[in-house]
Formats: structure tokens, sequence, C-alpha cells
């Protein structure tokens, strides 16, 4: 067993002051038990624990680092910015220098604004679409995650289409109410929302590829259907792409499934592991945004030089259509290992992936959405994180997330993931 003793006594120090010991839930390992690994380091696709136990890392803090723990670009150019100060509250040029190289490569950004974090991109974008219709309800769907701003932390009843309800305290019913939730690619269950709701829905926003059920898919017609029914019924369509944008593509899932949103949400990778987000769409939209129209939004540290010089930094490295082929051939080839080794131990497994995002569902059916993804066994992926642990694999620690490779990872590092699988799961 490796030990964790240091990892538990600051974990024990963190509770006194933070709840739970973390800064966000999922860090805190209560979907898996166990300790949770307080981490002093990270360089290219290794994370090293406070206790000295080094990992191969698939949580990437949870999608940013693409390019892998410390890439030597990116520090050396934050180092160099933070030297010249670190923000100033003002306007810089690396914003306009950002904010074109983002617009060039999802054009349906004709103008953006940047934020602090996808939850601030999102609420942001609701708030613009209810502004810019006249209208107060939004369609989300069930198992999709758009950060903790109230009208979002709503989820349905089952996968059908129903009256939101809080998913957390303190996010009033009046707020839930005007939250309408259907399941993850049931169109019909948007159809009708549209027919029950006319005239009154802002927004539909959707994950374009789910990440945050595990990774589900869009079924085919699903995004086109969503596209068509919201400009019927004259609602705006917002893709949050805080995962998948500049993940599964330079320009995201919309460029894969060549659909146009009105507005796109983006995080993580923009800020090259600093902290950002933006939300941006059609000019006609966005002139709407405080201050050359009348929707306020602002924020302290928004557009940031460090941050600004961080997601330059890895766009730049990842214009470069050969990454997304070194990010696939990896993802397919832990996919086949992981398909492999699961057939090798008799155990019911379903994997979903697209490029270097992937999904490992205890599971023998496919999950296509939140209902499906709910019948998985979390009893047997718990005990699959935790043996990966003492492997030294750090997968992410819930079932309903997504395990992100970056560029970092090696053929050694799949090949011991791949070897670390087939031990634990013949003990699974
Ligand atoms: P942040 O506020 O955490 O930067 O972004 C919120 C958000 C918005 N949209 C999507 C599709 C997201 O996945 C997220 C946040 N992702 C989670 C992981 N699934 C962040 C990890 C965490 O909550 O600690």
């Amino acid at each position: 067993m490796k030990t964790t003793k240091n990892s538990q006594r600051l974990f024990k120090q963190a509770r006194r002051y933070l709840p739970g010991g973390v800064d966000s839930p999922v860090r805190a390992f209560g979907a898996v038990g166990g300790i949770p690994r307080f981490i002093v380091k990270g360089k290219g696709s290794k994370i090293r624990d406070a206790d000295g136990n080094s990992y191969i890392d698939y949580v990437c803090s949870w999608g940013p680092l693409i390019l892998g723990h410390a890439d030597r670009r990116v520090v050396k150019a934050i180092r160099d910015a933070a030297g010249k100060g670190t923000s100033f509250g003002a306007a810089t040029e690396m914003e306009t220098r950002l904010a074109g190289m983002i617009s060039a490569a999802v054009p349906s950004m004709q103008m953006l604004r940047f934020v602090s974090s996808g939850t601030e991109a999102a609420m942001s974008a609701i708030r613009l679409a209810r502004a810019f219709t006249g209208r107060g309800r939004i369609v989300k769907f069930d198992g999709c995650y758009h950060g903790h701003s109230d009208s979002l932390l709503v989820s349905g009843g089952s996968g059908m289409a129903t009256l939101g309800i809080p998913d957390s305290p303190g996010v009033t019913a009046s707020t839930a109410m005007d939250t309408l939730v259907a399941g993850y690619n049931d169109l019909d269950a948007v159809r009708r929302l549209f027919a029950k709701y006319p005239d009154s829905i802002a927004a539909v926003i959707v994950e374009p590829i789910a990440a945050n059920m595990g990774l589900a898919h869009p079924a085919r017609g699903f995004l086109s259907g969503l596209r068509r029914l919201s400009k019927e019924h004259g609602a705006l369509l917002i893709f949050d792409e805080v995962i998948s944008g500049f993940r599964v593509a330079y320009g995201g899932a919309q460029a894969l499934y060549n659909i146009k949103p009105d507005l796109t949400c983006l995080g993580k990778i923009i800020g090259g592991g600093l902290p950002v987000g933006a939300y941006g769409g059609r000019r006609d939209i966005m002139q709407m945004v405080a201050p050359s129209g009348k929707v306020y939004q602002a924020g302290t540290l928004s557009g940031n030089p460090l941050a600004m010089t961080a997601g330059i930094t890895t766009l730049e490295i990842l214009n470069d259509p050969s990454v997304y082929r070194r990010l696939e051939e990896k993802g397919e080839l832990l996919q086949q290992g992981l398909a492999a080794a699961a057939c090798g131990a008799c155990l019911p497994l379903s994997i979903a992936r697209e490029g270097s995002l992937l999904t490992v569902f205890f599971s023998a059916e496919s999950v296509t959405d939140y209902a499906s993804a709910r019948r998985c066994d979390t009893s047997v992926f718990a005990r699959f994180l935790r043996g990966m642990l003492e492997e030294g694999i750090y997968w992410p620690p819930s079932q309903f997330e997504a395990a992100f490779l970056s560029l970092a990872h090696s053929l050694r590092d799949i090949d011991a993931t791949l070897r670390a699988a087939r031990k634990v799961f013949k003990q699974l």
C-alpha cells in the first residue's frame, strides 16, 4: 500500500478551515472513498503527492492542462508576464490578441468577453440571452453541468421534460422554475417544452459533447435538431464548450459537428491552467454587453495579463493539426487497451471517447444520457479508482467525470496505465 500519511495530516488540517477540506467538492474523493492526495508538484503527465508518491495524471486539472503540467513554454511566458505586473484593472493588448485567436478558431464567436471561470461564462451567457430575447425561461439537460450559478444548479427528475428542481439548497424554487430540464439526446422533450412554453424560452444551453455525466456523445440529429428548434421558436442556442473547446478539436465540438450556436461558453484550456472563462457569439447579441450595451457583467481579474499570456501560449501550440492527430492516437490506444483488459477480466465495461477525452463506465450498456449513466456500478468504479491509485495512476475520482489525456502523455505512460488496468480489473 502506498503511504498517505502526509496527505492524511494535511487533509485533517485543511478540514479545519475549508469545508470538506477542499475548494471544489470532487477533490475530496467523497464518491470513491480513501484519502484525497495532496499534490505538491506536477511535470508533464506526472504529479507527485505529499508522501512522495508519483502518479500518471488523467485529471490534468479537469481539462486545462492539454499540454501537461508545467509546460516550459507556458511557465516561461507566465514568468515573463509576471515580471511586468500581474494585473492592472485596465485594458491590455493581450486580451485583444487572445480574443482574436479564439474568434479565428471558433468563427461563431464574432465577439467575446473574458471572465474568470466557466461558471461566470455560462451565468453571463444566460443573462445575455434573457436580455436579448426578453424572455425568462431556459432549457438545460439532465446531467449537464454549466457551473454553479443558481439558474444552472437545477436538474430534472427523470429524463422527461420537467420543471426544474433545485440541485442545491439555497437555490430558490422561483429561480429553479425558470429552468426547464430535458433528458440529454431527447429532442422530443425539447419539442414538448417549446410547445408548452411558447415565446417564453430565452435559450437552450447544452454541452455539445456531454462530459459531466461521464462522456456522452450527441445522438445523430440531436444538435442540428436543437439548432432548428431554437431558431424556429426565437430562442438562442448556447454551446457550453468549457470542456470540449480546444479539447476535441481546435474549433471545439461545433467544428466537429458543423453546428453554429448563437453563443458559446469557454474556459479551462484557453487559460492554460490559470483562471479564465469566456462567453461570446453573434456580434448583434454581444454588443448588448456593458459598456456597449446595457447587460451588466464585470470582473476584477477578467482578462488579466497572466491568464491571457498562458492562453495565448497554449493556443499557439495547439494551432497545429498534428496536435489533435497525436491526441487521437493516444486516446485510441488507451481506449483499445482498456477494452481489451476489461474483456480479459470478463468485466462489463463501456468506454466513451472523443479524442483525448474519455470515460470508462462500469456498465455493459453504452451511456447516452444521465439515466443510463446512473445505472453504472459506482461501487466498482470506486474500487477501480483506489486500485489504480495504488498502481500509480491518478484517474478522475468520479464515475460522472471524464478523463483527460495531454500531449505530455507518452506511449510508456499508456503502457503503464494499461498494465495497471489489467491488474486492477482482475481484482474487481
Ligand atoms: P468552472 O467554474 O469550474 O471553471 O467551470 C464550470 C463548468 C462549466 N461548464 C462545463 C461543461 C464544466 O465541465 C464546468 C466545470 N467542470 C468541472 C469538471 N467536470 C470542474 C471540476 C470541479 O468542479 O472541480
